[in-house]
């Protein structure tokens, strides 16, 4: 548990960097109760299905589909779902954000050994439609395995966490131009498992490549300094419309289809 002091330390550096890292939240047993319901959940049978609506995939080594994540995961996994809503990192959470916060999403990622990361953006864009004010919004890494920069492990850009940061000259609304941000305020935070990194929903954020031997697992919920009980339900049933709508994850399926 951490102690109240290291919290005020933390919480100044939250506000300060637009995140922070609450070493060792979780204990060795509780990281590897999550390592094996990662485990269990990765090998349920029709996840990697080309039409569950529920995974996601990237590119791998070879070109081809990986599955990366998961999302939703709580409601098929109760030990997650502990981790992400029990009273330890909600009370920790409670102290960095300054007021009680609701769950709003939760996705599992496993970046496997060879698997691209991710381009750089603010969760914050894609939130504007909760109508709430970012300083309210944030995202938690609950981290299973060592991660750094080799392993993919997430990039911060330190204290920059003041504003939606329009996208490139071709699509300003798009995901933040990289170019309009200070490349010296980069920052990849080495975590050991069970470590807990939260960070604002301005955040600009990115990864690399997994380039080491090992899948780079991490929990992910983001969460809402609200009374509404209600938010997780509202986020997912806009999320899964919005999937089909815009057809997000179909592409494995319209290429197989294609080459029937
Ligand atoms: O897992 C990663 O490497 C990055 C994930 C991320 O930034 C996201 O899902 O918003």
């Amino acid at each position: 548990m951490i102690a109240a002091v290291d919290l005020a330390e933390k919480t100044k550096q939250y506000w300060q960097d637009g995140y922070t890292v609450l070493p060792g939240l979780f204990g060795s047993e509780e990281v590897d109760a999550f390592r094996a319901e990662c485990e269990r959940l990765w090998n349920v049978e029709g996840l990697d299905d080309d039409l569950n609506l529920r995974t996601e995939f990237r590119r791998g080594p070879d070109g081809g589909y990986a599955f990366d994540r998961l999302d939703p995961v709580l409601d098929i996994s109760p030990t997650l779902n502990g981790a992400a809503t029990g009273t330890k990192l909600m009370g920790a959470l409670e102290a960095v954000l300054g007021g009680s916060a609701e769950i709003l999403k939760c996705k599992l990622i496993r970046k496997e050994p060879g698997v691209k990361g991710y381009a750089t953006h603010q969760d914050f864009l894609y939130w504007k439609w909760l109508d709430t004010a970012p300083d309210l919004l944030c995202t938690v890494v609950i981290n299973l395995y060592p991660s750094d920069e080799r392993s993919g492990g997430i990039a911060f850009y330190r204290g920059s966490h003041q504003e939606l940061v329009p996208g490139p000259p071709g699509n300003p609304e798009g995901d933040c131009d990289p170019d309009r941000l200070d490349p010296s305020r980069i920052h990849v935070p080495a975590l050991a498992a069970g470590d807990v990194l939260v960070f604002h929903s301005l955040t600009p954020h990115f990864s690399g490549p997994n380039d080491s031997e090992h899948p780079r697992t991490v929990l992910l919920p983001s969460y809402c300094v609200t009374d509404d009980t209600k938010l997780y339900q509202k986020y997912y049933q806009q999320e899964i419309i919005r999937r089909c709508k815009e057809m997000v994850g179909f592409e494995r399926y319209f290429a197989r289809n294609e080459s029937l």
